[in-house]
């Protein structure tokens, strides 16, 4: 019988993505959908991105940017949260749903709320052919390229999230921003080789219990999706807060056996960096990640990854999230896991009985 190798399409699209974001980037031009898209979006309206798990993630990455970007209001969902509090969800917004595969039971419950409750025209997006919530939203975006073989979603977030990002920068006539992702590509594809040896020795060297990421602004939702990445494919006890906001009782945790990593802004540099430096001195292990670190970085870091990455903080967060997914990776590969097939999960959640049951008929 063939062994099985652990890991083989996770790592492969791990390594894929700048040329699957050039991929996805050719289509958007070709479409002109994200131009028609971001443009028809009421500069009035709130933009609300709502998924679940890491295309939850997506959503807070993506509604930061779009205030960043447009000025505009935006906010984050988990969908079990508007089917479960619906009357907390306003009545007049721009929604913009999230998921991968296109079949998870509360974003499809959500689809149909916002569709058939509230009469909103929903945006969705997605990467696989054939789904069911391009049957219940208005308008799809559909990035093929970007679909993965993994339950574990790695390409398919920085994907997504790219595009909502091009949205955000079409409905604010930044095409600077939109123009950049380009730029981003090219110069992440000869990093990832280098990133991938320093997380490798990082977890061949220490012996880490369990994981802290600390991310601000359009980092956070990158710290989150890091935090599902490790506890995902290596099964270990991982979170993820604020970074100033790490000061605030979590520090209580810190030893030689966490791993502190901490996703540096340009916007809040020497502020996330007076953390790092007092985090150190408590007596943890950390991992920095930013695009260039001063000399207190560079003392405070056991691991030091320097993306020097020329395009606006916020398109940055598309390759900050690599990191992350290399992490998540090497420790399950070191504690003997298979990424490829996480311990109880499933590709999609569906869950049955929805009707009155799990899911609470909101819609
Ligand atoms: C996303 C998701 C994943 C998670 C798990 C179940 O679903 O929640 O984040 O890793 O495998 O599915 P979707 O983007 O397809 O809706």
């Amino acid at each position: 019988m063939a062994k099985v190798q652990f890991g083989v399409h996770t790592i492969e699209e791990i390594f894929s993505q700048p040329e699957t974001w050039k991929q996805c980037l050719a289509g958007f031009r070709q479409t002109h959908q994200l131009k028609s898209f971001g443009q028809a979006i009421s500069k009035e309206s709130e933009c609300v991105f709502i998924g679940c798990g890491s295309s939850y993630y997506v959503a807070l990455v993506a509604a930061s940017t779009w205030t960043l970007l447009t000025g505009g209001p935006a906010r984050a969902l988990p969908a079990s949260e508007l089917l479960l509090f619906p009357q907390s969800f306003p009545n007049s917004c721009q929604p913009i749903l999230i998921s991968r595969s296109g079949h998870t039971s509360e974003v499809l419950e959500a689809a149909k709320f916002l569709e058939n409750r509230l009469n909103l025209r929903t945006i969705a997006i997605t990467c696989a052919t054939d789904t069911a919530i391009e049957k219940l939203s208005s308008r799809l975006i559909r990035l093929p390229a970007a679909d993965e073989r993994s339950t574990v979603m790695t390409r398919s977030f920085t994907s997504m999230l790219l595009a909502l990002q091009i949205l955000a920068a079409e409905r604010a006539g930044n095409y600077e921003f939109a123009r950049s992702f380009d730029r981003l590509a090219s110069e992440t594809r000869p990093l990832i080789e280098s990133v991938q040896l320093k997380i490798r020795k990082l977890v061949q060297t220490f012996h880490i219990q369990d994981f802290v990421f600390l991310g601000q602004g359009p980092f956070f939702g990158v710290a989150q999706e890091a935090t599902l990445k490790v506890a995902e494919m290596s099964c270990s006890y991982a979170q993820s807060f604020h970074t100033l906001e790490f000061r605030h009782g979590p520090k209580a945790i810190v030893g030689p056996e966490t791993l502190v990593t901490f996703l540096l802004t340009d916007s809040g540099y020497s502020s996330e960096v007076a953390v790092l430096k007092e985090i150190k001195n408590l007596g943890a292990t950390t991992l920095v990640i930013g695009n260039l670190a001063d000399p207190v970085a560079r003392k405070s870091a056991d691991c030091l990854i320097e993306l020097s990455i020329d395009v606006p903080e916020a398109a940055r967060a598309v390759a900050m999230a690599i990191p992350g997914q290399l992490l998540g990776y090497h420790v399950g590969i070191a504690k003997g896991l298979n990424p490829d097939e996480p311990r109880n999960l499933t590709r999609v959640v569906v869950l049955e009985g929805q009707d009155g049951g799990a899911l609470h008929g909101a819609a």
